[in-house]
């Protein structure tokens, strides 16, 4: 698949702002600093389509990209990171309502949930993970950061984290934002779901909830 074009939408700050859903929306979610920007930009082929910071909490905003390739148009939407330390109780509260809102309001998405391939998922990834499980939205999993590890060692990790969420090692896609690999297997995967119908078996992964593996 190629991607032709990308314009950027417009930002939502509270439910009003969001898109009604009538196009398949692909939304990046992810814990702070994960890279969710970075992948977007890997993804489009543009170098700053997405803002990206080495100041974790920067993306506060929902963002929605208009994206056009070969085989039709897509949203793409980077949304705001969680489980940063820093960040007061308050606009933990916030973050929340805000993504609450956003899976009320959105129609046909599928998300893409990014971790760190080094750490595996974090306890709040489990958490959204869950949460998108009970709520019926089909979901990825996307390990960035794996130019940091060898080859061997993304074998052994993708294993780990498959064993953590109860899933088969396929529907873990392994990347590198920064160097850009990866990059065919997620356009696969796009293409995939832009071509199949719109009644997709949701729970892509079986989770099943209170017998997932969580770090404390
Ligand atoms: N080594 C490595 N660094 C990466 C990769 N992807 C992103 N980074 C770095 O991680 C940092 C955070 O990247 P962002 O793309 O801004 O992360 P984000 O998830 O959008 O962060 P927030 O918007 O704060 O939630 C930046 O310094 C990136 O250069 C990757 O694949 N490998
Ligand atoms: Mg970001």
């Amino acid at each position: 698949m190629l991607i032709k074009d990308t314009k950027f939408i417009k930002s939502a700050a509270s439910k009003e702002g969001f898109l009604d859903g009538g196009r398949m929306e692909i939304a990046v979610a992810g814990k702070s600093n994960v890279g969710k920007s970075s992948f977007i930009n890997m993804l489009v082929n543009r170098n700053h389509a997405a803002r990206v910071s080495n100041t974790p909490g920067r993306t506060r905003l929902v963002n929605y990209f208009d994206v056009l390739t070969d085989k039709g148009e897509f949203v793409l939407t980077d949304l705001p990171g969680y489980g940063f330390a820093k960040v007061s109780k308050e606009e933990k509260a916030n973050w929340g309502k805000l993504m609450e809102g956003y899976f009320e309001t959105v129609g046909n998405v599928r998300v893409f949930v990014l971790i760190d391939i080094r750490h595996g998922p974090s306890y709040d990834d489990i958490g959204l993970i869950e949460y998108l499980y009970f709520k019926a939205v089909p979901f990825y999993i996307v390990a960035n950061k794996s130019d940091k590890l060898s080859r061997s060692q993304i074998q052994k990790a993708k294993k780990e984290i498959a064993a953590t969420l109860k899933t088969g090692d396929a529907n873990i896609i392994v990347v590198s934002s920064l160097k850009k690999t990866g990059r065919e297997d997620v356009l696969d995967v796009v293409e995939r779901l832009m071509t199949e119908s719109l009644e997709v078996e949701s729970g892509e992964l079986k989770v099943e909830s209170g017998e997932l593996k969580v770090e404390k």
